[in-house]
């Protein structure tokens, strides 16, 4: 799936392009940029560790990130966000990569 990974990097740049050039400022940070515009996408969480603040999630597609469904480890960017998270729970979430890591950025309890 590598052609669609990277029609989804094309298709991200463009839009922030645009984006860009339409409202005239500058880049906002990826992070609250992310948690206006990108939908929040369903996973199971597979593990918590509140102390090192990780979570393992089954995600769906994350098109900002270019990944397929897929399990996988994330930091958060709030411990916090753990607290009554549970294995086997259903979530809604958004990541993206913050210092080479992908990291939780937005986190609640699906239904
Ligand atoms: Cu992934």
């Amino acid at each position: 799936m590598k052609a669609s990974r990277l029609l989804c990097a094309l298709i991200l740049v463009a839009a922030t392009c645009v984006q860009a050039q339409g409202t005239a400022k500058p880049v906002a940070p990826a992070a609250s940029a992310s948690k206006s515009t990108m939908p929040l996408v369903v996973a199971e969480v597979k593990k918590v560790d509140m102390e090192k603040g990780l979570i393992v999630l089954n995600h769906g597609d994350l098109p900002n990130l270019g990944m397929p469904a897929m399990t996988m480890g994330f930091d958060v960017a709030d411990k916090k966000m753990l607290q009554g998270i549970k294995v086997g729970q259903k979530v809604k979430f958004q990541a993206e990569m913050v210092g080479g890591k992908a990291t939780v950025t937005e986190l609640k309890p699906a239904r």
